[in-house]
């Protein structure tokens, strides 16, 4: 399960290439994740539009890429890294954990179809464990 040195070059490298359309990936996975599954909508009940591309979608999936990138960037210790980001899903915004799951699948989607060619098996499995390692940190302040 833990990243090794080989996973986190491919992340590095991926990311390298994401980060430029990260706006644009963010908007797309949070879309997709309050369309396919409902019941994230109940965090977001106080924003005016939660439709697909809405301005408040598009803002905050450019917020969560931050965080994502802020993860790519202290990969080589994610529980402590994003500490403050898990005290604050856990104890202020109270985020069920399985959403974690949910929206890095969204996210995972939405990389392979706007990088079909940088998306390969090896991308694929070395993202899936980084976002695993990411939705297990902002888990660390629920218990
Ligand atoms: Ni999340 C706020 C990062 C998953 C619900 N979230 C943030 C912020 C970041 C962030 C960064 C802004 C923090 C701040 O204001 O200091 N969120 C992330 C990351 C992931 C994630 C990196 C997973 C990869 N968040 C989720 C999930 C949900 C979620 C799965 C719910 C389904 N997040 C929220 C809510 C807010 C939030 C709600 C506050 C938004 C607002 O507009 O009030």
């Amino acid at each position: 399960m833990s990243l090794t040195t080989k996973n986190k070059d491919t992340i590095k490298g991926f990311w390298a290439k994401v980060a430029p359309r990260a706006e644009e990936i963010g908007a797309d996975a949070l879309s997709r994740m309050l369309v396919v599954y409902p019941q994230t909508k109940t965090y977001f009940s106080h924003w005016n539009d939660l439709s697909p591309g809405s301005a408040p979608v598009r803002k905050h999936g450019k917020t969560v890429m931050s965080g994502v990138a802020e993860a790519v960037s202290k990969i080589d210790d994610l529980t402590n890294g994003l500490l403050t980001l898990s005290e604050l899903h856990a104890f202020q915004l109270r985020v069920d954990p399985a959403n974690f799951k949910i929206l890095s699948h969204n996210l995972l989607v939405v990389l392979a179809i706007q990088f079909p060619n940088d998306f390969t098996p090896e991308v694929h499995v070395a993202m899936d464990k980084f976002l695993s390692a990411v939705a297990l940190a902002l888990s660390e302040k629920y218990r």
